[in-house]
């Protein structure tokens, strides 16, 4: 995959910070972050881990996880990624659905550093009850939200396309400043359009 060289660099160059369990645990603001956030199972790790060409980063794992941390990344250039706790899972109980929420609701509202949110999905099934709240959150506190349509490798061309009109068209009726992308973390499609897009937030 092609990549420019800098911004390749930069997000290589990511190291893991700290996992906070609580927003007393949040590292002291020191330069602009981006928070990935997206259904257990879309792949946010893998992305993570493509996104900065390390097979390690962010645990990929084939049974989910139920540990809702927050985990902070940081780079060369003092900015940070933020990997906030998945959700959906079917089972969970009410009580940790809510601490999930509180979690992120927490996140969002107090990091002033925070320049925008990548929310991945699984294209073949975007937008659920849960994604559209993120992005009813990130929009109540005015932060720019970038959707990855991921596992892209999965669906046919024309399933591809459509299910990208469909979130287009979905996105369109109730948000602004959302943009949309395809995208595989197990093929490295699309990996340019990501760098770019997190380069206008966090490269100054
Ligand atoms: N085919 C395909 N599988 C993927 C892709 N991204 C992630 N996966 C798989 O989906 C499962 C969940 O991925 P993971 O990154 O752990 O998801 P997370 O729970 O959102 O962090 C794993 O088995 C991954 O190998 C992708 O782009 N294509
Ligand atoms: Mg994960």
């Amino acid at each position: 995959m092609e990549s420019r060289p800098s911004s390749l660099n930069l997000y290589r160059s990511a190291r893991f910070e700290l996992s906070a369990a609580t927003p007393k645990q949040f590292p002291r603001e020191t330069g602009p972050e981006v928070a990935f956030a997206g259904r257990s199972n879309a792949g946010k790790s893998s992305t993570l881990n493509r996104l900065c060409q390390q097979k390690q980063l962010a645990r990929v794992s084939k049974t989910p996880g139920r540990t809702q941390l927050v985990n902070f990344f940081q780079l060369s250039n003092g900015a940070r990624l933020v990997d906030l706790p998945g959700y959906g899972f079917a089972k969970a109980p009410e009580g940790e659905i809510a601490r999930w929420g509180r979690l992120i609701e927490a996140y969002l509202s107090q990091r002033n550093s925070l320049r925008g949110l990548i929310i991945i999905m699984d294209a073949r099934r975007p937008m659920r009850e849960k994604d559209r709240q993120m992005l009813e959150w990130s929009q109540y506190h005015g932060i720019p939200a970038h959707i990855v349509l991921n596992k892209a490798d999965k669906l046919k061309r024309g399933e591809l396309a459509r299910a990208r009109q469909k979130t287009d068209a979905l996105l369109r009726k109730d948000f602004d400043s959302v943009s949309l992308q395809t995208f595989s973390a197990l093929k490295g499609e699309g990996i340019d359009a990501l760098h770019t897009r997190l380069d206008e937030w966090l490269v100054e």
